[in-house]
C-alpha cells in the first residue's frame, strides 16, 4: 500500500494513524507541493482534485482521507469499524461524521491561521481563530458529556471515529491553544488515553506541523 503525500498534511496523518494502528505494511510517497507536484498527471491519476492525500493497493486507487481509513480498517482491523453490530457501527458512522463536520470543521481554520498561514510567511487572522475557537468550545461540551459515560466516542470500544481525531489534535498541540482541552477532564483523560497508543506516539513524531 503506498501513502502519497507529506506529513506535514494533517489529512495524510489521518490515514497514517489508521495504517499504523491497523498493523498495515505501507510506504508514504512524498508530494512536493512547492513543484505542483500534486497538480502533475501522474498525481491527478492518483486524486483527481489533485490534492493529498492519495492512496494506492494494487490497482486500486483512493482518495480522501476518511474513506482511506475505512479501506485500511476494512482490510486489515475491521474491529475498529464494529460493521458486525448494527448500533455500534451506528453509533461509530455518528462520530465519524462528528469528528469531520463539528470538531475537524471548527478546527481547520484554526490550523490554518495559527500553522499553515505563517509557515508562507503570512499573519494569523486572530479574528478567524477566536470565532472558531468558540465553536471548538461548544463542540466539546458534547464531547465532555459523551465522554463522562463512555470510555470513548463511539461507546466503551476504541473505533476510528477516535481514531481520526488524531492527526488534527496532534497539530492542535503545536499552535498556541494547546491549553484547549484543560476544562474538560473526561476529554482529556480520553485524549491521554489515545496518547499512550504506540501508534499515535508514531504519527506525533512523524509529524511537524510547526516546522
Ligand atoms: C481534503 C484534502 C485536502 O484538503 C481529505 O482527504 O480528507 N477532504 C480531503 N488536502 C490539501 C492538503 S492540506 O491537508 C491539499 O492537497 N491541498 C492542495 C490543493 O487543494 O491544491
Amino acid at each position: 500500500m503506498k501513502l502519497y503525500g507529506a506529513t506535514v498534511s494533517w489529512n495524510v496523518t489521518r490515514c497514517v494513524v489508521a495504517l499504523e494502528e491497523a498493523g498495515a505494511e505501507y510506504q508514504i510517497v512524498p508530494i512536493d507541493f512547492a513543484t505542483a507536484e500534486h497538480k502533475s498527471p501522474d498525481h491527478l491519476a492518483c486524486n483527481p482534485f489533485g490534492q493529498v492525500p492519495a492512496f494506492q493497493d494494487g490497482d486500486l486507487h483512493l482518495w480522501e482521507s476518511r474513506a482511506i481509513c475505512k479501506y485500511v480498517a476494512r482490510k486489515h482491523k475491521p474491529d475498529l469499524l464494529r460493521e458486525g453490530n448494527l448500533k455500534e457501527s451506528a453509533m461509530m458512522d455518528v462520530w465519524l461524521e462528528v469528528e469531520a463536520n463539528q470538531y475537524t470543521a471548527a478546527l481547520n481554520p484554526i490550523l490554518y491561521q495559527c500553522l499553515v498561514s505563517p509557515m508562507f510567511g503570512g499573519t494569523t487572522d486572530q479574528k478567524v481563530v477566536e470565532e472558531n475557537l468558540e465553536k471548538l468550545k461548544k463542540v466539546l461540551e458534547v464531547y465532555e458529556a459523551r465522554l463522562a459515560k463512555h470510555k470513548y466516542l463511539a461507546g466503551d470500544f476504541l473505533s476510528l471515529a477516535d481514531l481520526n481525531h488524531v492527526s488534527v489534535t496532534l497539530c492542535l498541540l503545536a499552535t498556541p491553544h494547546a491549553s484547549l482541552f484543560d476544562p474538560y477532564p473526561h476529554v482529556k483523560a480520553w485524549w491521554d488515553g489515545l496518547m499512550a497508543r504506540p501508534s499515535v506516539q508514531k504519527v506525533a513524531a512523524l509529524m511537524k506541523p510547526s516546522a
